[in-house]
């Protein structure tokens, strides 16, 4: 076992830690507060490479791997959460294209998601199916050249902006799970609605509605054979996990640091808070859950570099960096007591941010039944 990252990761590390200081963290609040879509910096990322690490050199990336998409994530995530999201949404979908596309459509879709010039999206959730992915109703039906989709998905991020998506529908709905089927798709096309939907938190994240009627794709778009859709769907959901759980841990750190900072300024009954136990008792707590995150968090990432299956990791990664995140976001607010509820510091931020950790890519819960089951002996994690 090595702690240590290799210079090069170092060098990732410390390029992102750089970009997010300079070209995020000045807008962060503003961005926030205005629910600002910051397409320029989704392309300056792009032209980073950091949508890249996952992709080999051939189709745009720099095959670093996934230890530095997760360093880039959580530094990307410190200064703002809801800028992590994009990275997601255009490594997701070049992934999935990458384990499961012919190579034309690698070719063709791979190297403008990695560059950041066409923004992605993948559409699995719809209004009754969430955790249940199977119970999705969006159909695609062969007609000619073409499949023609009709459903509706829900809380999908960048759906107000994004240019191509992954879609997941059912195209033999007899076949239960087996019957659902990915597409990628070129979104600005007839059929579409979109509508923009607001939440809580991560505002700088765009997040919607998409309805399709009679939305044409060309069957050449369909990934892998017709009932691959839910297999697809799994192996892409884990890549994006840890990605996620990455951002979780970024968050979770800001929090800390935001915490520690006030604790050795502030001063009440003569002393700086730091000197309180009851704050000891919340810093102490956040560093070990971080930390227990980031090194879990470093593992899924390290069992991805070297093709190791890693769903049971991933997940235990994301449930713990998720409630990391929340644990940490509520703790620095009850620290900075005023200053933190006041919209005018980042802390509330964080806490509105932290709490779609738990939700999205497989809620907490989801996470939990992954790895009880698999302890269990009832549905193993990792499998082929
Ligand atoms: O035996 P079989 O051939 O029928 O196959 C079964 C199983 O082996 C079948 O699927 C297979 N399978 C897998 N294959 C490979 C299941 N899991 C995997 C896997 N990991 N790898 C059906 O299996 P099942 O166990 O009966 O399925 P289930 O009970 O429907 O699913 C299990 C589970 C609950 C874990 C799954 O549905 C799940 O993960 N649900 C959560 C959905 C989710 O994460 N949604 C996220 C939405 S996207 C999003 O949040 C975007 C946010 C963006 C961001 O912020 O980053």
């Amino acid at each position: 076992m090595d702690f240590e990252l290799s210079d090069e990761l170092i060098a990732v590390r410390d390029l992102a830690r750089d970009f997010a200081a300079r070209e995020i963290a000045p807008g962060a609040a503003a961005d926030d507060r205005e629910s600002r879509f910051r397409r320029d910096l989704v392309l300056k990322m792009g032209e980073l490479g950091f949508y890249g690490a996952v992709v080999p050199e051939s189709y745009g990336g720099s095959g670093l791997g996934f230890l530095a998409l997760a360093l880039i994530t959580e530094e990307v995530a410190r200064v703002h959460s809801a800028m992590r999201v994009f990275i997601n949404m255009q490594v997701g979908p070049a992934l999935a294209l990458l384990q499961f596309g012919g190579e034309e459509q690698k070719k063709r879709w791979i190297p403008p998601l990695v560059a950041g010039a066409k923004i992605g999206c993948f559409a699995i959730t719809e209004p009754d199916a969430g955790s249940d992915v199977a119970a999705i109703r969006t159909t695609a039906e062969k007609k000619g050249k073409d499949y023609i989709i009709n459903g509706t998905k829900i809380w999908i991020s960048n759906a107000p902006v994004a240019d191509h998506g992954l879609i997941y529908a059912y195209t033999d709905k007899a076949q239960k799970h087996r019957g659902i089927s990915a597409f990628i798709a070129d979104l600005n096309q007839p059929g579409l609605g979109r509508r923009a939907l607001s939440t809580m938190g991560a505002h700088a994240s765009p997040i919607g509605e998409l309805t399709f009627e009679n939305f044409r794709v060309p069957a050449e778009n369909l990934l892998g054979k017709e009932g691959d859709g839910f297999k697809i769907c799994m192996w892409q959901l884990n890549q994006t996990r840890l990605s996620c759980a990455a951002g979780a841990l970024g968050l979770a750190r800001a929090a800390r640091e935001a915490a520690v900072d006030y604790c050795n300024q502030r001063e009440q009954f003569g002393q700086k808070i730091g000197q309180f136990q009851m704050n000891q008792d919340l810093i102490a707590q956040m560093v070990v859950h971080e930390e227990a995150a980031r090194l879990l968090v470093y593992r899924a990432a390290w069992l991805a570099d070297r093709k190791r299956a890693n769903n049971l990791e991933v997940s235990i990664a994301k449930y713990t960096a998720a409630e990391a995140a929340a644990f940490a976001a509520d703790a620095a607010l009850r620290i900075l007591g005023a200053y933190g509820y006041s919209t005018e510091f980042p802390v509330e931020r964080y806490l509105r941010d932290a709490k779609s950790y738990q939700i999205v890519e497989g809620s907490s819960n989801i996470q939990k039944i992954i790895i009880a089951q698999d302890a269990l002996g009832y549905r193993k994690a990792n499998r082929g």
